[in-house]
């Protein structure tokens, strides 16, 4: 039987400059069609390297959560409890079963849905349990990577990846990656905190690159001139020899060689810092709960994302990436890696390789940042989120809803918006795609709203901005 443990189902469109009216142009109808490789429910698609992102209907999964096709690598090859493998299916923090092969087996099922894309949360190696002691809990959901060059094992091959993609491809059926440049698994401790849960963050101004510890330290990385745009050069790293500006981090001896490529496992390409708040400075250089922070300003991390995400595009023709955690690295990283990596795909014949960032915060002026300045395509649209919840379950006025309608809706009803509506200009500007997620419409799946009187919402959801989604679980 098929466990779904949460889906989405996101009809999606973008939303660039206000000029292209959403949701009016969810098909395209170009004649080019190859019957051999297209989705047999969608017969006026486009084959999967011409179809632009916005003819594309996307289900997103967990692919541990999605279907066991594999009982055999439930452990992931490994021994011991589920603190060693990370398995345990009565436990919503461990893996389930599912894998790669589930997925080819559930084509069918995803063809007959009219999906014409499958995005998957994160599948590389990942470290398989973490967390305090007493705290543990299993990467099921792929965020913890470890080894950027193949798939965990929980999950399958890199051979299983290979059909997964030649087969989804004969369909029609895109497959997206969900990737992280941000962090890596926890593997860096600090000798300080050595014993504790939480390690303080340890600011720039405190604790700057050229003294060890605090700012009265002894003098390191003689000639190291910061890590400012301006100074994000190959030659400047090259003074950056000592990674113990603030904390002394060191990766513990079990796992010296555990990260793939090898660069990953030296502490002078993160920040080590310590522990984000998320509010300023240490929204860029903390760690996310221990989560080793990348130093992105570093051109040998910048370049090294970029070779191991092209080998994906190159080695499994990967139709495009959503990107985790896109606040939490800095803007010059992203105008080279985005630009880069979508002409390198193009290079491959995938002139429509898409790229759209996960950068988590309600305002679309943060928002549109990364569209204007940080070159993405578009980005999740939580603006969209954080009012249909403000609406939808914390009972907002409906009126603000309609902001999210073609043009003529929202011009309507700027003059009374309500102070937490985005502004309309910021709107104009966002490439946009929208989603709900699963935490916020939890308390109130769609049967539920349109007995409890909300019907309204169905022909509004699949005219607003970007996307119409419907979620069931
Ligand atoms: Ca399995
Ligand atoms: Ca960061
Ligand atoms: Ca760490």
């Amino acid at each position: 039987m098929m466990v779904v443990i949460f889906a989405f189902f996101i009809a999606l469109g973008t939303f660039f400059q206000g000029a292209e009216a959403h949701g009016q142009s969810l098909i395209s109808n170009s004649k080019e069609i190859d019957p051999k490789i297209t989705n047999k429910n969608a017969p006026h698609l486009l084959p999967v390297k011409n179809r632009p992102i916005k003819d594309d209907v996307i289900y997103f999964m967990l692919p541990d959560r999605f279907y066991n096709g594999d009982p055999a690598n439930d452990r992931g090859g490994m021994a011991g409890s589920r603190l060693d493998h990370g398995f345990d299916p009565t436990h919503k923090a461990f893996y389930h079963g599912g894998d790669l092969r589930g997925v080819i087996e559930k084509l069918d099922y995803l063809e007959d849905l009219g999906v014409s894309a499958i995005w998957m949360a994160p599948i590389f190696k990942n470290k398989p349990v973490q967390g305090p002691k007493g705290q543990e809990s299993a990467a099921y959901h792929g965020y913890w990577i470890t080894d950027f060059t193949r798939i965990d094992p929980h999950f399958g091959s890199n051979q299983d990846l290979k059909d997964l993609i030649r087969l989804a491809h004969a369909r029609g059926i895109k497959v997206i990656f969900d990737i992280i440049t941000n962090h890596t698994a926890d593997v860096i401790q600090y000798q300080e905190c050595q014993g504790e849960n939480i390690c303080p963050y340890r600011s720039l101004a405190d604790y700057p690159y050229t003294t060890r510890g605090d700012r009265d330290g002894p003098a390191i990385n003689p000639g190291f001139m910061g890590d400012d745009p301006r100074h994000q050069t190959p030659g400047n790293f090259a003074r950056l020899t000592r990674p113990d500006w603030a904390y002394r981090p060191f990766v513990p001896e079990a796992e010296a060689d555990i990260k793939v490529p090898q660069w990953l496992n030296d502490p002078i390409y993160y920040h080590n810092r310590g522990e984000t708040t998320f509010r300023g400075e240490n929204s860029l250089y903390g760690d996310f709960a221990g989560l080793d922070d990348l130093f992105t300003e570093h051109p040998r991390a910048l370049d090294g994302m970029i070779e191991i995400y092209k080998f994906w595009i190159k080695e499994f023709g990967i139709d495009g990436f959503r990107i985790d955690t896109v606040r939490h690295v800095n803007m010059a990283f992203w105008q080279r890696f985005v630009p880069e990596i979508r002409a390198y795909a193009a290079t491959l014949g995938n002139p429509h390789f898409y790229v759209f960032g996960e950068v988590y915060d309600p305002d679309p002026k943060a928002l549109s940042q990364f569209v204007r300045d940080g070159k993405f395509p578009a980005v999740l649209d939580f603006g969209f989120q954080s009012i249909a919840q403000k609406v939808l379950i914390d009972g907002a006025p409906r009126r603000c809803w309609r902001i999210f309608l073609p043009p003529t809706g929202f011009i309507k009803v700027i003059g009374a918006m309500p102070a937490f509506c985005p502004p309309f200009w910021a709107i104009m500007i966002w490439a946009a795609l929208g989603i709900f997620s699963s935490k916020n419409l939890a308390p109130m799946p769609m049967t539920r709203c349109c007995s409890s009187g909300c019907a309204w919402l169905m022909p509004d959801a699949f005219r607003a901005r970007g996307a119409g989604d419907l979620f069931w679980r």
